[in-house]
């Protein structure tokens, strides 16, 4: 047996991460914190896209929040629009081209808080576009304050002793919602917490693609991500404390696939 050397820090890296890089990502690198969840929802997101073949027939409408840093890194159409509206747009966008898939990425804070009435007309008009929400609990990008899917008793900037439901009230369970909804063909929750979550995801992800564009009406896709800045834990803790906040609160699965009936995909 060949004895390993470890009175010094390796010399080089145990994985080749560049090689494994989907071709739709510009870098291998991004700006966002270490720990974040949402750089590895987003290259789901984009390997996905690539297996579908819809590298050169898809347009993404970003929200504002830190996955917003990504219109630089993706090499596919986008366009921001205001906090909470990319429902609208992706309406819009649609409309105009019924044969391209449309997908917005959004956070819980421009989907739950400040565009929660665009993407509630938006399923009940049954768009056929795909919403990703990347559900951290907090405004990420503005220092981690609260938002409309922070839990009862979650620690954030404005809510340092806890979320309480009597003064802050409850969180809005979107995903829950939106699955009574008919015009909604496809609801799921997935998490990046670890890698039998992000193969799970990745599945939904594809639904959420598939749905949309086979007629079912709005898929919304939700991602629980970490945030280890915004929640004030260290970037190695991410996972754990985010199971035990929001994954008490918001569980994982499919909750609606109008289009199971119809599915020919060989792996789930
Ligand atoms: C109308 C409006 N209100 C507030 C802001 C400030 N703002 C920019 S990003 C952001 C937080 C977004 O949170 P979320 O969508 O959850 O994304 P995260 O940063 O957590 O990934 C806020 C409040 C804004 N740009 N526009
Ligand atoms: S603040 Fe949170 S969501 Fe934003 S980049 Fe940092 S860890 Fe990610
Ligand atoms: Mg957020």
């Amino acid at each position: 047996m060949r004895a390993i050397d470890t009175s010094l820090p390796p010399q080089r890296p145990a994985t080749k991460t560049a090689e494994f890089k989907p071709s739709l990502l510009l870098k291998e690198d991004h700006h966002l914190c270490a720990g974040c969840g949402e750089p590895v929802a987003i290259r789901l997101i984009l390997e996905v896209i690539e297996e579908l073949e819809l590298t050169q027939n898809n347009v993404c409408i970003l929200g504002h929040g830190c996955y917003g840093s990504f219109i630089m890194l993706m090499d596919v159409d986008s366009t921001l629009c205001l906090h909470g509206r990319a429902p609208a747009v992706a309406t819009g966008m649609k409309r105009m081209r019924p044969g391209v898939a449309i997908w917005t990425l959004q956070g819980d804070g421009d989907m739950t808080s400040e565009g929660l009435a665009e993407i509630m007309q938006t399923a009940a008009r049954g768009e056929d576009v795909t919403c990703f929400m990347l559900n951290n609990g907090v405004f990420g990008d503005t220092g981690g304050q609260m938002t409309a899917s922070s839990v009862i008793g979650q620690r954030t900037k404005n809510t340092i002793e806890g979320r309480d439901a009597g003064y802050h009230g409850n969180p809005i369970q979107l995903a829950e919602i939106l699955s009574q909804m008919p015009g909604a063909g496809y609801v799921a929750r997935g998490s990046v917490h670890n890698a039998a979550s992000i193969n799970a995801t990745r599945k939904m992800i594809r639904k959420a693609f598939q749905r949309p564009m086979d007629g079912h009406g709005l898929a919304l896709m939700e991602i629980l991500t970490m945030c280890p800045t915004g929640w004030f834990v260290p970037p190695g803790e991410g996972a754990e404390y985010m199971m035990e906040s929001l994954g008490k609160v918001y569980g994982l699965g499919e909750l609606k696939d109008a289009g199971a009936a119809s599915d020919d995909d060989s792996d789930d």
